[in-house]
């Protein structure tokens, strides 16, 4: 096995003159500016560029080592990748931090101004695009020989904006300037059909597609801890095959001249803002074929020119499918070895099998991807004949009558499944439910095919970046080792019952709140007082998890406050974040009326210093990196059986948050770690979940047992936060009323009760800290790199190069 240190020459690092140095030769060569008439920008791009070089080195000496030893790659295809920013992250996996930071320093610029000048790379909606962001982060630190594949989006997911409450949407724009990190490859490329014909050829049929578009490959380079390896994120753009059509111009049809460039190119023009399936959109089937086409290709392509034999595929690579969304990997791949290789289809289906995985992140019906047949048949027409013998051949092999094709749709759920040798959940309440519910039968017919593989966050990002204070005590107190062993953490146990640690401890807390609060006026201009507890609740808007519960818990602590003013009431800043998919009524409406509420109970002087709503526009991975740090509770409060595990829930526990949250997803594995007496558990269980729904008339019930509650959402209804308008928000509390699917009323009061405790707890200032410290100690285990690690051994069969 590899060591690292020969990979590459570690003595090269550079000094922090060596370095100024690199940086002006790009902003003058790169970014053709003299120092005086250089912007932000400009610095930005001569530092990125400086780090970038950096990288060369371990990313050339990896991919040599990769080949040299035959090893085995793994391939991770995500429609999603949500990155962030890059230059702290380059950095810190470089260890140059330092001495980049002096550096511009040296040069007369203010460090962190030019990082935060970096637009987020926000090329995912949430927890999926992230996690695959993390997993790249800790395929690198492994030194896993990988490559992730997506779509190089021109837009990203929009950015939010608040016009009277309401949010507004407009489009991303990362690309219009430069992308500092990436490398154009355009010698790169694949042509992928789309639509068109088949010709019957014996056994098999000749696929003679209608419309063909090019995917071009940009590289970003992946350097993992202490710059010991670097793999490759390959982003697929598509471009049209002819770029222009000269004849329609010379006839003077300046628009149909350029029409197959704007058609090609909007296949990878914008990021679907949706957190569920949008059904049946054709142009997401094709962005699904487009990137997942392109990377079965390119992977092909590198066997053959290592040699290898289709046969030995399995033992070559292991292929990851973040979701249903890449599933037509399967059948393309099926596809090629069949159609242009020669394979027996039996045989090809079986090789395919061994290299595939399929991770199913989600239970909600409405985010099972299905495909209604003609559109399927309409844009990949051999494929559907491939689907067909696919689920022949599940048929015979099992004896499962489970349906791939069913009910005039193509269940992507069932093709992923059927197509992989191991399918994974995301925690062990989620991989569980996967087994019990959507893939009961298939579990059957399939022993010992599901698994799980609790997700984590990558500890560089997570803690050492966004929480420079809290890093440096760990260092202090145990070392510098944690951030590539996270286990190590738990030497910080001990020093819970000591107290000079919880002074210092809470003071990192209180200057990270302090970071915020200066940074909501500057940027925002609201006021919030840092002593008071941070709250927070920041992720996707969504029903099920229960910002709307959070919401009415807020009024009814409102309507407490007033109520006996002169009690000993402990002050609260809740922060909210989060974006709702455009069109996602219900969600837009929550949003609307958490501002609403806030500019009601903001402006009240009868709880002034004691409770304040902020919602500041526009989260992003940016914005979670600030907050995170700065937060005391953790709102994690989803209907039990819901979320599939969260990974916000993870950060906060690390940087010492506490949590109030249900028995959800990863919340059960928290706890369990963290400690029940050092976690706010409060709400039904999943299996209560399931009963409490069967009980007719349930939330009218629940309404009527609670006085606090029936208040407020009568003065939701009477137009207190409204202007006195009954009909804005009638129908969200009649939903309460009349359905609730989500439980929110039956957990009203528990939650209520809880957040009651929290008060208590908060009071104890000492105690508090102590329960925070023993967050942070116990979460080692959520580092991203054992659940890569668990990847590898359970599902990969891959081996780390740097490790031994
Ligand atoms: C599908 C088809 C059409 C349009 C959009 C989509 C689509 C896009 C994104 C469907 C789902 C997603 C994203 C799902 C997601 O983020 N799930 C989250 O995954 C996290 C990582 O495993 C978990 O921690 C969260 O619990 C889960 O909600």
């Amino acid at each position: 096995m590899q060591r690292p240190e020969t990979l590459t020459d570690n003595c090269n690092t550079p000094t922090p003159e060596q370095f100024a140095r690199a940086i002006l030769t790009h902003l003058r060569t790169s970014q053709g500016k003299d120092p005086d008439h250089a912007s932000t920008y400009d610095w930005r791009m001569a530092l990125s560029l400086a780090l970038r070089d950096e990288v060369i080195e371990p990313w050339f000496a990896s991919t040599r080592a990769t080949y040299e030893a035959k090893a085995k790659r793994v391939y991770y295809l995500s429609m999603e990748f949500l990155i962030g920013r890059l230059i702290e992250d380059v950095a810190t996996n470089l260890r140059l931090e330092d001495i980049a930071a002096d550096a511009m320093k040296s040069l007369g610029l203010d460090y962190a101004r030019i990082v935060s000048d970096e637009p987020d790379a926000a090329l995912g909606n949430g927890g999926l695009g992230r996690l695959a962001a993390c997993f790249m982060d800790s395929l690198a630190t492994l030194g896993i020989p990988a490559y992730g594949y997506g779509i190089r989006y021109e837009h990203g997911l929009f950015e939010q904006h608040f016009k009277d409450g309401e949010q507004i949407e407009t489009a991303e724009t990362w690309l219009s300037q430069r992308y500092a990190w990436e490398f154009e490859r355009p010698e790169v490329r694949y042509d992928i059909g789309f639509g068109g014909t088949l010709r019957k050829k014996g056994r098999t049929s000749v696929w003679i597609p209608a419309e063909t578009v090019v995917a071009s490959a940009y590289d970003t380079p992946v350097v993992g801890w202490n710059g010991a390896w670097a793999n490759t994120l390959r982003l697929w753009a598509a471009k049209p095959v002819k770029i222009f059509d000269l004849d329609s111009f010379n006839r003077g049809e300046y628009l149909a001249a350029s029409e197959p460039e704007a058609l090609a190119r909007t296949i990878s023009r914008v990021l679907y803002p949706d957190d569920t399936t949008e059904a049946g959109k054709e142009l997401r089937l094709k962005q699904e074929y487009f990137f997942t086409a392109a990377s079965i290709r390119d992977i092909l392509r590198r066997l053959d020119s290592e040699g290898g034999s289709v046969a030995d595929l399995p033992n070559r690579v292991a292929i990851q499918l973040n979701d249903t969304h890449p599933a037509i990997a399967g059948p393309e791949l099926v596809r090629l070895l069949v159609d242009e290789r020669g394979v027996e289809m039996a045989e090809a289906i079986k090789i395919a099998r061994g290299c595939l995985g399929y991770t199913n992140h989600t239970l909600l019906p409405e985010a099972l991807e299905r495909w209604p047949e003609p559109i399927f048949a309409k844009v990949l027409p051999r494929h559907l004949e491939i689907i067909r013998e696919i689920e022949a051949a599940h048929f015979k092999a099992s004896g499962s009558s489970v349906r791939i094709l069913e009910g005039g749709d193509v269940k992507m759920g069932e093709l992923s499944f059927v197509m992989a040798h191991k399918v994974n959940g995301v925690s062990a309440l989620h991989s569980d439910l996967v087994k019990e519910t959507v893939f009961e039968d298939l579990n059957r017919a399939y022993p010992g095919r599901i698994i799980n593989e609790t997700n984590g966050i990558t500890p560089r990002r997570w803690l050492h970046n966004c929480n420079p204070g809290l890093r440096n005590l760990i260092s202090e107190t145990i070392g510098k080792d944690w951030p590539a062993d996270l286990d190590q953490l738990e030497k910080l146990v001990p020093y819970a019952d000591d107290q000079g640690f919880r002074d210092t401890f809470r003071n990192v807390k209180a200057q990270n709140k302090i970071r915020v609060t200066n940074w909501l006026k500057a940027g925002h201009d609201i006021s919030v007082d840092p002593e008071a507890m941070f709250d927070v609740q920041i992720k996707r808007l969504h029903e099920y998890k229960r910002q709307f519960m959070n919401l009415l818990e807020t009024v009814a602590l409102w309507n407490d406050i007033r109520e006996n003013p002169n009690a000993n009431w402990v002050p609260r800043v809740k922060i909210f974040g989060g974006k709702a998919a455009p069109g996602y009524v219900v969600a837009k409406q929550i949003i609307h009326l958490i501002n609403d509420v806030a500019a009601v109970i903001n402006s009240d002087p009868r709880v002034k210093g004691l409770l304040k709503i902020v919602y500041p526009e526009n989260y992003n991975v940016s914005m979670a990196e600030l907050l995170i740090p700065a937060t005391e509770l953790s709102e994690q409060i989803s209907t039990a059986g819901k979320e599939a595990s969260g990974t916000g829930n993870m950060k906060f526990a690390l940087n010492g948050a506490l949590t109030i949250g249900t028995l959800d997803g990863a919340n059960v594995e928290i706890r369990e770690r963290v400690g029940a007496e050092n976690f706010f558990l409060f709400g039904l269980t999943a299996a209560e979940v399931v009963a409490r729904r069967k009980q007719p008339g349930y939330s009218a019930a629940a309404i009527a047992a609670s006085p606090k509650l029936a208040r407020v959402l009568e003065q939701i209804e009477a137009g207190v936060f409204s202007s006195g308008d009954r009909d804005l928000y009638r129908g969200l509390v009649q939903d309460m009323r009349q359905k609730d699917y989500f439980l929110v009323t039956c957990d009203f009061d528990d939650y209520f009760a809880t957040q009651r405790r929290v008060d208590a707890a908060y009071a104890d200032q000492d105690n508090w800290t102590r329960m925070a410290v023993l967050n942070t100690a116990r979460v080692g285990w959520f580092s991203s790199d054992r659940t890569i690690a668990d990847y590898a051994k359970d599902i990969w069969n891959a081996h780390s190069l740097t490790r031994g």
